[in-house]
């Protein structure tokens, strides 16, 4: 099963992808983490990244394809993958429908995760607080929300047109919104 999951920054995608993990037995392909990785080991992208990263802005496309195009020829994800934060503009989306072609693949769902803004806000001031990540900042986190209105929320309407989209609320516990995303991937879910 081949995943994108959509969403605000803040809105869990990162949070919701680890758990699905161990559901679904899918690897996590979080372009986050991966451009953090790469500005921990301070190579020269992960630094140009991190600079990006840190005012709230989107690291270029070409950056961002030539990291996932090397990410989704690992055997790992040869039965699916669970993508968070790629596709973030309408230029990416195509990227990977043709990367995906070009392995003889293609996307099954696209997820959507709806938070209201101002709850975002309140979280990603809690993570500011405990990470000390700079882009949980409040103005860049303004910012974040900014680009992604203009430049990624058209990315819904695209896996709207291709009949892959599915809409889950993301208020609630971690574990409620992981239970409304197994129930549209009709896995069964139970909590103890
Ligand atoms: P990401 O790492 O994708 O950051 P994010 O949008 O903040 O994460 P996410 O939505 O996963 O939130 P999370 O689960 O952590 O990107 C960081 C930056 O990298 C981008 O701004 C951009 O500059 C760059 N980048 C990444 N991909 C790119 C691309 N394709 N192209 C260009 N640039 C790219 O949750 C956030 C907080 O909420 C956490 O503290 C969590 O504990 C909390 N939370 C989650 N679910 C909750 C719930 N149900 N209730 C209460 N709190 C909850």
């Amino acid at each position: 099963m081949r995943i994108v999951l959509l969403g605000a920054p803040g809105s869990g995608k990162g949070t919701q992808a680890t758990l699905m993990v161990e559901r679904l037995g899918l690897p996590h392909i979080s372009t986050g983490a991966l451009l953090r990785n790469a500005a921990k080991r301070g190579t020269d992208l992960g630094l140009k990244a991190k600079s990006i990263i840190d005012k709230g802005e989107l690291v270029p496309d070409e950056i961002m394809s030539d990291m996932i195009e090397e990410r989704l020829g690992h055997d790992d994800v040869a039965n699916g993958f669970i993508l968070d934060g790629y596709p973030r503009n309408l230029d990416q989306a195509k990227s990977l429908d043709d990367m995906l072609e070009r392995l003889g693949q293609a996307a099954d769902h696209a997820i959507q995760i709806d938070v209201d803004p101002e709850q975002i806000i309140k979280r990603l001031a809690g993570r500011a607080k405990q990470e000390g990540r700079a882009d949980d900042d409040e103005e860049v986190v303004r910012n974040r929300m900014r680009v992604y209105h203009e430049k990624t929320a058209p990315v819904i309407d695209y896996y709207a047109g291709r009949g892959l989209l599915t809409h889950v609320l993301g208020d609630g516990t971690v574990e409620d919104v992981l239970e409304r995303i197994l129930s549209i991937l009709k896995v069964s879910h139970s909590f103890s």
